[in-house]
């Protein structure tokens, strides 16, 4: 695959719909984000065999066998360091990485400051429910103190993370968050995050909801939601994108947090540059081998 890829063309949702049936509990948030991101790529315009979608383990994980592009549903909590090498190696392919928070904040929260900083142009959607859903509902790293989970049973003493905050202090390009209580909200900031050139993270709130909070579900999300551009934030302000990010677990702000108005080049774009200088200077295959048969090595 190239770096170079034909324009995009007009596309509809499901050209994006595999014929594998979610086996999600029903109403599970997760079928709303996978309506968003099917409706994203028709927006995108690139066509499946031009998309890689990268997932770890988890409920929210299943989303790559759900979509007609490349899908690799790998290790918990390795997501982000196979994308970063799928797109290193694939310039060409637009890569989409999906997972849950325990996922991408727990057994993955390592790689996480790492693929903030490399700034690999990819795309990190996080179905967020604040619980571990495949596993039968146990504590994950976003549970608010005091939730009563078959780990915590006289309820969780520990305070959540925060992803909004932690990407943003990370240094992340983009920064946004959706729930699918508001579908053209959600589908819109994850096709702005698919167009971003860099790093960009989407937080969605997606319901558990067999094991999730009766406060988490759509219902209480349509109740209290408070889009980001009705407050007037203005998206190319971080201080204030971190200010308002605070609230995370308070309220429930949807829209993009942060854009970053003047985008750092990518990881993979300085990868190429390096090569195209290197080209002329690297060695000849031939005088390599010749270096290896003289006596006593190169
Ligand atoms: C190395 C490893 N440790 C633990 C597990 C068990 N495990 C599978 S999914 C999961 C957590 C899922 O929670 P989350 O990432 O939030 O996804 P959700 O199911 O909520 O969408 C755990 C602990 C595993 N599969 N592999
Ligand atoms: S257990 Fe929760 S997260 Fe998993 S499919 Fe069911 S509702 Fe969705
Ligand atoms: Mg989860």
């Amino acid at each position: 695959m190239t770096a170079t890829l034909p324009p995009s063309r007009p596309m509809e949702p499901k050209e994006f719909k595999s014929d594998l049936k979610p086996i999600w509990c029903p109403g599970c948030g997760d079928f709303g984000v996978l309506q968003a991101l099917y409706r994203a790529l028709a927006g995108v315009g690139r066509p499946p065999q031009e998309i890689a979608f990268v997932s770890g383990i988890g409920c929210s994980s299943r989303i790559p066998g759900y979509t007609t592009a490349y899908g690799f549903n790998s290790v918990h909590g390795r997501a982000l360091p196979i994308a970063q090498g799928i797109k290193i190696a694939n310039p060409g392919l637009l890569v989409i990485v999906a997972g849950g928070d325990g996922d991408g904040f727990s057994i993955g929260g390592g790689h996480l400051p790492h693929a903030v900083r490399r700034n690999v142009d990819l795309t990190y959607i996080v179905m967020d429910n604040q619980i571990y859903g495949l596993t039968k509902g146990q504590l994950s790293p976003t549970s608010p103190r005091g939730l009563h989970t078959v780990t915590s049973g006289y309820g969780s003493m520990e305070e959540p993370v925060n992803p909004l905050l932690y990407v943003l202090a990370y240094g992340a390009g983009f920064v946004a968050q959706g729930t699918p209580a508001d579908m053209p909200g959600l589908t819109s900031v994850i096709e702005e995050a698919i167009r971003f050139p860099g790093f960009a993270f989407v937080n969605v709130q997606s319901p558990c909801v067999t094991f999730g909070e009766e406060e988490q579900q759509l219902k209480a999300h349509r109740a209290h939601m408070k889009a980001l551009a009705s407050l007037g934030h203005d998206d190319a302000d971080r201080l204030k994108a971190m200010a308002l990010a605070s609230d995370y677990g308070k309220e429930l702000y949807t829209g993009v947090f942060y854009r970053n108005p003047e985008p750092a080049p990518t990881y993979d774009a300085l990868v190429r540059q390096r090569q195209a200088e290197l080209q002329p200077k690297a060695l000849r295959r031939e005088r390599i081998l010749e270096l290896f048969r003289k006596p006593g090595g190169p």
